[in-house]
């Protein structure tokens, strides 16, 4: 019987009937008798049918009395507020940071004060041009925005995973921005810069080059959240009780270390899971492996400042930390999700200004504009000035304020003095010795509107970066640059941007222009401060040299076929167990093997639904029976190939030899493809693991370019 002749004859069915095949499947159909919670309407009325509209007969027009649907559907129509400009895609956590040691003598911030003191955090992670639904993998700088809920207010650190930024005025901005996102006529690419607009921005910003040394690296396709580093990027100030400054850098680095995925495992990561980030975050934290952070500060005073080969008020340049070293001062960890996604990550609202006393704003152009924009960003997303009062943005720490009214005002004052002063002798009043204080700094000059000289040199830490990179990092950068040009349709705009790159490196130049297919070699873009030589690499700007040399925190996917020795897996997953990895075990049917002695094991995922692409290793563990099967299954080869391809390590057993040789790996077996010892030596094969990938193979896999590869 098909749904509508059912609906026919349930008219003339009788009441109980009727509630049965509500929702189609009657018995699922619980209600408050049988122990529920009573559902209600937002007026608080409670509801007797949720299945079905007031109609006049079940087979006529809907009634406009129905108070319940029109509010249930009201409310549906109006569940979005606009989504963030920038950094729409994000994921938040909650945490604590824990303070190491005082640092009264540099700053008066209540949070700095006391070693061991707690203070609670929500950090939102993101990527920058995607919109909300956009996937994880983009290449994309990551958003890392943490609000200390400290006690003299919030403090809102809203950094990103690269130190520097593109533009050092606030007013590009929107150019930026408009030239990053999908095109306006055509509304896409979606989460890519892989597109003429904008190359074309950005060729012609040469200021920005340095940052595209950093977007073009592994930086912007990180393995996980929590293996990625923080950076406030502008020069803020610490103020002390005295009113003394010191300027100050901030850094969040990983307590996992530093790790990247390649580009192809990118790509294919967004198609087998879209959420990869998110997922990662928050399985770890649900299963209590708490992600921290150290939080790290260059300290530096007005002559450090003088003598530095740039201007410190330049948001695209560096201070190496061989120059000027990063001294740890806490640690954050975040060890709870939200609740609800939309109330906290969603509502959370970062606002460069939210400053607690004791630290201060420098006078970078970038930092001076942020100020501006995000308060009123909240305006417009939040829908009006009260959105201090949702719990996720209001302080933790006591406040009191006369603003009142206004849209959705949810802390109401009571009786009847709003002002000061006043002479009723109620409310609060301002105080010159805990409030905050801006730092008195001298300022004087025309009113102009004009860079300044000291920002001129868009080059020379580009180059410092270049060749601070390892070859396999070097190697990246060429290949992502020449991946997003092939994608730029105008050739004017490929030149243009070789052009820059002679500036930086000729061989990084004329590779990428030799890739692209390029007849001659562009000259190179005039420059108005000539490109130093002099700087030294700086060994912490790679993320190859800053690896976690060990797979705590990493994931094995080992691929498991009935008859599987139960001994050896055992061995290996309690091997990897012990150096607090994951092990996910892929099978040709999710619901599992029968290994050798006979036991079932479960599967996390059939082969299609867990490529190699979403682990850090791999291992083969098959039988000799059951491996005719695997071997026609393409998944499975893609499986091994693309482990291959991707540097990943394979450790197998003799059973998988010929799967291996199906994947074209067999023939051009290296270090990183291991035969698993017995059971003695499984934790040095674990131990191999921390390595995480195998570059020295990368150049023979040739992967992204059919060009030979650079040395
Ligand atoms: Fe942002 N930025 N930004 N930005 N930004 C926003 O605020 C803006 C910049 C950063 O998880 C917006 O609430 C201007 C640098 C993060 O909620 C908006 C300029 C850095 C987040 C805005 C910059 C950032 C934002 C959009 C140039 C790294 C996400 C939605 C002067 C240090 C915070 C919103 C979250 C979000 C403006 C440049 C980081 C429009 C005008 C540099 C992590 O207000």
């Amino acid at each position: 019987m098909t749904k509508k002749t059912k609906a026919n004859s349930r008219e003339q069915v009788s009441i109980h009937d009727q509630k049965l095949a509500r929702g189609q499947g009657g018995e699922l159909n619980q209600t408050a008798e049988d122990g529920f919670e009573v559902l209600t309407t937002s007026q608080g009325a409670p509801v007797a049918d949720d299945q079905n509209t007031l109609r006049i007969g079940a087979r006529g027009p809907a009634l406009m009395e129905d108070f319940h649907f029109r509010e249930k559907i009201f409310h549906f129509d109006h569940e979005r507020i606009p989504e963030r400009v920038v950094h729409a895609r994000g994921y938040g956590a909650h945490g604590f940071f824990e303070t190491y040691e005082s640092l009264a003598n540099y700053t008066r911030a209540d949070v700095f004060q006391r070693a061991g003191e707690k203070t609670p955090v929500f950090v939102r992670f993101s990527t920058v041009a995607g919109n909300k639904g956009s996937a994880d993998l983009a290449r994309d700088v990551r958003g890392f925005a943490v609000k200390m809920y400290t006690k003299e207010g919030n403090w809102d650190l809203v950094g990103n995973n690269i130190p520097v930024f593109f533009i050092q005025d606030a007013i590009k901005f929107p150019d930026l921005i408009h030239a990053a996102k999908q095109e306006p006529d055509r509304a896409f690419p979606q989460a890519q810069t892989a597109h003429d607009n904008f190359w074309d921005f950005i060729s012609l910003t040469p200021e920005s080059m340095h940052m595209v040394m950093w977007i073009m690296s592994d930086r912007t396709i990180p393995r996980s959240l929590r293996f990625m580093e923080g950076f406030g990027v502008h020069t803020f100030r610490f103020i002390n009780a005295k009113d003394e400054s010191t300027f100050v850098k901030f850094h969040w680095k990983p307590k996992l270390g530093l790790q990247s995925v390649a580009w192809n495992e990118a790509v294919k990561i967004n198609g087998a899971d879209p959420d990869f980030h998110r997922r990662d975050l928050w399985h770890a934290i649900q299963s209590g492996d708490f992600p921290q952070w150290e939080l790290g500060v260059q300290l530096f005073d007005q002559e450090f400042a003088d003598s530095f080969d740039f201007d410190i008020l330049d948001p695209t340049k560096i201070i190496p930390e061989e120059v000027l070293p990063v001294r740890p001062i806490g640690r954050l960890v975040l060890d709870r999700m939200p609740d609800n996604f939309f109330a906290e990550t969603e509502q959370v609202a970062f606002m460069t200004q939210n400053v607690p006393p004791g630290i201060g704003f420098s006078n970078d152009p970038l930092l001076q504009g942020r100020n501006f924009s995000y308060l009123d960003t909240q305006l417009k997303r939040l829908g009006g000035p009260n959105f201090t009062h949702l719990p996720i943005n209001a302080p933790k720490c006591p406040f009191a304020h006369f603003q009142q009214d206004g849209h959705m005002a949810m802390r109401n004052p009571v009786g009847r003095v709003n002002y000061e002063p006043n002479s009723f002798g109620e409310g609060p009043r301002e105080s010159p010795a805990r409030g905050y204080r801006h730092f008195p700094a001298n300022e004087s000059g025309q009113k102009v509107q004009l860079r300044p000289e000291s920002f001129a040199d868009h080059y020379s830490q580009a180059r410092q970066f270049f060749i601070s990179q390892t070859p396999p990092e070097q190697r990246h950068i060429i290949m992502a640059l020449t991946f997003e040009l092939s994608k730029v349709e105008t050739l004017a705009i490929r030149e243009r941007m070789v052009s820059h790159l002679l500036n930086i490196d000729e061989t990084l130049a004329t590779e990428v222009a030799h890739r692209l297919g390029m007849q001659s070699v562009p000259k190179a873009a005039p420059a108005a401060v000539p490109t130093r030589q002099d700087l030294d690499p700086s060994p912490a700007l790679s993320i190859v040299e800053r690896g976690p040399k060990r797979f705590e925190g990493r994931k094995l996917g080992v691929l498991v076929a009935d008859g599987v020795d139960a001994k050896l897996l055992k061995g290996l997953m309690s091997a990897v167990a012990k150096e607090k990895g994951l092990v996910e075990l892929i099978a040709p049917k999710v619901g599992g093997v029968t290994a050798s002695d006979g036991s079932r094991i479960e599967a996390h995922h059939m082969i299609d639904g867990g490529p190699s692409v979403l682990f850090d290793a791999v291992a083969l563990l098959t039988s000799p029976a059951a491996i005719e099967d695997l071997l026609k299954e393409a998944t499975a080869r893609d499986f091994v190939a693309d482990a291959f391809q991707h540097c990943k390590f394979i450790g197998y057993d003799e059973s998988a030899l010929p799967l291996l040789e199906k994947a074209g790996v067999a023939q051009v077996m290296d270090e990183g493809v291991i035969p698993l010892p017995g059971e003695a030596g499984l934790a040095a094969f674990v131990d191999e693991l921390g390595k995480l990938r195998v570059w020295g193979r990368e150049p023979s896999v040739k992967l992204g370019s059919a060009s030979p590869p650079i040395a």
